[in-house]
């Protein structure tokens, strides 16, 4: 008899253990837990006889990991969505930020809004990907551009775990775009963030990496450089933007740095994809932006696979190019429009998002050892996660064992 506290039975499991071929799919599976843990997850032949407090029938049901979402801007204050008529007249995203819209715009408002009042505007956000299954998320600051905005946002973003029941990662996005006081002087921005924002961020431990938007709008590759290496020094891992408009050799920077992501990728070339499966750091795909900037362009899912590059997907919530709370609806669009498999959908989101986030040995698989989050689904076929349009087949959900 093994003690443990809760037991799922007569389940069907995509276990996402990289022993087993494809999502690792089991039957006729069980999955126990014990003090938050998974202490068993596999075949139902086979599994010891468990005495738990409590057995719950899955009734045939599918268990995954619970979703991680590994890209999200979830903290900011107001919206954009009179910029989004604007665009729907018209002007493109560009235009928009060179008339003090964009980024700037969102920056204004995150300044002038309270923490209490950022933590209300982005709890609803939350409870939407809560609601499609997702327990962990990663959440970026970028909309401050000053100290004391940026500690705002990354506080509100560590409170936010406090609130509910979810596992939050944040990172440090200073340098996601140039604030207005530093207009005629980016480089001292850059000194900024490399001599003062990050040794503070890393000694008050309110980010777990940092990011950095390299593109010919953001910072150019030597600033990244700077940025990512004054990171390392602080002893944080490190991101980054890359490819997204233009190829701006970002994911080889990110390689060189060792680099746990690179995101975006559209305009990624087969040197890039290169150095990414060389260094381990997992492409991360975020079709949401895509959609909304109406972008023609994909990122090479085709050079990434013979590269033998981890692919995840993830929402990029963020009030301007991706203004999206579903995890469900990242599956479809990484299908319909990148060409992933479902497989690669499934994976996307659980296994690589954890890779992605440097903490595949806590989460992302239904494997002994590993934090128990679950998400358990009333499909026939997993298919059906990426399949339905605005629907959700999320029968529960569990964090941490309960
Ligand atoms: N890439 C993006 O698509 C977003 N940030 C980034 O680095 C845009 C964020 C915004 O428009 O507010
Ligand atoms: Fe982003």
């Amino acid at each position: 008899m093994m003690r443990c506290d809760r037991v799922w039975r007569n389940a069907r499991l995509a276990t996402l253990a990289p022993s087993r071929p494809g999502i690792g799919a089991i039957g006729d599976g069980v999955v126990a837990s014990k003090g938050g843990n998974i202490i068993y997850a596999g075949a139902a032949a086979g599994a010891p006889a468990f005495r738990a407090n409590d057995i719950i029938d899955c009734d045939g049901r599918w268990i995954t990991p619970g979703l991680i979402d590994c890209h999200t801007h979830l903290v900011y204050g107001g919206n954009r969505s009179a910029e989004f008529e604007q665009r729907l007249e018209g002007a493109s995203y560009e235009d928009i930020a060179r008339m003090g819209g964009g980024i700037s715009a969102t920056v204004r408002q995150t300044r002038a809004t309270t923490k209490d009042a950022l933590l209300a505007e982005a709890l609803p956000r939350l409870d939407a990907m809560i609601r499609e299954g997702v327990t962990t998320i990663e959440i970026k600051s970028g909309y401050g551009l000053r100290l004391r905005d940026e500690m705002k946002q990354l506080s509100v973003a560590r409170k936010l775990e406090s609130c509910r029941p979810i596992k939050v990662l944040t990172t440090f996005l200073g340098a996601h775009a140039l604030p207005p006081e530093f207009k005629a002087n980016p480089d001292r921005y850059i000194d900024k963030i490399c001599n003062v924002m990050i040794p503070r961020i890393a000694e008050t431990e309110l980010a777990d990496a940092v990011d950095v938007f390299c593109e010919t709008i953001g910072f150019s590759l030597q600033q990244a450089t700077r940025v990512l290496a004054a990171a390392k020094k602080a002893g944080l891992a490190v991101k980054i933007h890359a490819e997204q408009l233009s190829n701006s050799g970002g994911a080889a920077l990110a390689a060189r740095f060792g680099a746990l992501s690179a995101d975006h990728l559209e305009y990624l070339d087969e040197t890039g994809a290169a150095a990414l499966a060389g260094a381990g750091t997992v492409a991360v795909l975020l079709p949401g932006a895509f959609y909304f900037l109406r972008e023609k362009k994909c990122p090479p899912v085709d050079l990434l696979r013979s590269a033998g590059v981890k692919i995840a997907i993830a929402s990029d919530c963020n009030p301007g190019t991706s203004p999206m709370t579903s995890p469900l609806l990242v599956m479809n669009m990484a299908a319909i429009f990148f060409h992933l498999t479902i497989e690669e959908c499934i994976a996307g989101m659980t296994r690589e998002a954890a890779r992605a986030l440097g903490r595949f040995r806590e989460i992302g698989s239904l494997e002994p050892g590993k934090r128990c989050d679950l998400a358990i689904w009333n499909v026939g076929d997993l298919s059906e996660l990426a399949y339905n349009i605005g629907f959700n087949p999320l029968h529960s959900r569990v964090w941490g064992g309960s």
